[in-house]
């Protein structure tokens, strides 16, 4: 048990996106830093154990209940501290369009980064081919994005905690430019205290 919620997370990886959601929310946490080649945290617990996904994110509530998966988690955390608005109400086709969003970055371009990452013995032919399948998908969301500051409405919300992650990693990854007003996205939620804050606070810049 533990008297705050705990996330699990590594430095600059998918656990990123809850880590920026739990500051712009400004809710209590702690953070668990894990070792996914050893599936330990940084006090040496086996977090393969207490997540046998054995992947992060993971955030334990206080009552013990352990939530996984990315965008699980960014629900919860839009749900439960509602004040920060964080993703728009349920019961609308608005809201379902916003989830369709989240959903497209989790698995149209968050599982797409395999190759890149996980994945041994990639061909250099099937790293093109997932190239371009990303490439085209950062395009659509290009496209959605247009000059529009944040991806919905006029405020930060967890689908735009999701994209910066997905789109740093991207850049990251492939080594490209970002198309159309996407790079400037990036660099102005780079800024939001929040960010700066999970950055700084995981090591990473
Ligand atoms: N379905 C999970 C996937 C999470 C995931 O891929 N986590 C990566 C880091 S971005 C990881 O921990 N990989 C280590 C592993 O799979 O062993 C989610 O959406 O949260």
């Amino acid at each position: 048990m533990t008297e705050t919620m705990k996330l699990f997370y590594t430095p600059g990886v998918c656990s990123l996106a809850p880590h920026v959601a739990l500051r712009e929310a400004g809710a209590p946490f702690e953070l668990a830093r894990v070792d996914l080649r050893t599936k330990t945290t940084a006090s040496g617990d086996n977090f393969a154990r207490l997540n046998p996904k054995g992947y992060v994110p993971a955030l334990l509530l206080p009552d013990g209940a352990l939530l996984t998966e990315t965008a699980v988690l960014l629900h919860y955390i839009a749900d439960r501290w509602p004040e920060a608005r964080l993703a728009p109400p349920r019961g609308d086709l608005v809201r379902v369009r916003f989830d369709e969003r989240l959903q497209f970055i989790a698995t149209e371009l968050h599982k797409g980064f395999a190759p890149f990452t996980l994945m041994p013995n990639v061909s250099e032919e099937s790293k093109r081919w997932a190239a371009q399948r990303l490439g085209a998908r950062v395009a659509l969301l290009a496209e959605d994005l247009g000059d529009r500051p944040f991806f919905h409405g006029d405020g930060f919300t967890i689908l735009d905690a999701y994209a910066y992650f997905a789109l740093r990693t991207y850049r990251y990854l492939l080594r490209v430019e970002l198309p159309g007003a996407l790079g400037a996205y990036l660099e102005r939620l780079s800024e939001r205290p929040a960010v700066r804050a999970a950055l700084a606070a995981e090591g990473i810049q």
